[in-house]
């Protein structure tokens, strides 16, 4: 395991690469925490694992705002994640040992894994977003956030929730964000995981964007909430699945 920052604009994003046994040079997973999330939650770590174990290495950045990463929880919003996302991917590039890149997220980092999948579609061999919360921008535009109603045309200084806060501006941006259109950009394979009793997450979503992606599947993980808790083994095995066959 090699702990460093990555410079996105000045923003210093904590990262951890984790290669497989003996792995000199092959594929690279960038792989992202959801809203509130970090690089050590169990689901990251399980997810990571597995990627290894597929003989592909990960490389895993706390985004603005979470972890170890700059930034204030408070100030982040949706373009500072796609901002750091896209700094990730080009360090990713760089990589001489990296041959290709993958991208993968959970929730809030799923939806990240779509909005920049369709943004860099070029540079990405494959994406799996899991339980990814595309549905933020929709109940953002909505008026509805963490639980919370406001009016969507005169969005409050902040929202609170659980002793935490989120500026305004986290609205201001997710209400302009139009999932569909990076879904449409990125024709390479998607293999979406998500549990089908998601608390957090409708499993309608994953359904929908199954549908809408050109190259998709959608890996259903019965009884199974937003992190994975009660079959993280399933995720896991489908995340392996997945990277065994892209090497094949
Ligand atoms: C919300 C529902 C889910 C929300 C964020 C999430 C900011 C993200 C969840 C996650 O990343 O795990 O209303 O509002």
């Amino acid at each position: 395991m090699e702990e460093f920052y990555i410079n996105s604009d000045g923003c210093r994003l904590h990262a951890k690469i984790d290669r497989p046994e003996g792995f000199t040079k092959g594929p690279l997973c960038i792989l992202i925490h959801g809203f509130t999330g970090h690089m050590g939650e169990p689901h990251i770590i399980a997810a990571q694992k597995a990627i290894n174990e597929a003989g592909t290495a990960v490389l895993r950045v706390e985004m603005y705002g979470h972890g170890k990463s700059d930034g204030e929880f408070k100030d982040h919003t949706l373009y500072k994640w796609v901002t750091n996302a896209l700094a990730v991917v080009q360090y990713a590039k760089k990589l001489n040992w990296a041959t290709d890149l993958y991208l993968s997220g959970h929730s809030q980092g799923g939806l990240l894994t779509m909005l920049v999948g369709g943004m860099c579609a070029d540079d990405l061999k494959a994406i799996v977003p899991l339980s990814p919360a595309w549905m933020i921008p929709e109940i953002a535009r909505s008026g509805e956030l963490l639980g919370q109603h406001y009016d969507p045309k005169h969005i409050p200084e902040k929202l609170e929730f659980n002793g935490a806060e989120l500026s305004g501006d986290y609205i201001r941006v997710a209400q302009t964000i139009h999932v569909e259109d990076e879904i449409a950009r990125y024709e390479g394979p998607v293999c979406i995981i998500h549990g089908d009793d998601d608390e957090t997450v409708p499993f309608s979503y994953a359904e929908k964007a199954a549908v809408l992606y050109k190259n998709a599947v959608l890996v259903p993980i019965k009884g199974d909430d937003h992190c994975f808790t009660r079959h993280l083994n399933e995720m896991t095995a489908a995340v392996k699945d997945f990277f065994v066959r892209q090497l094949g």
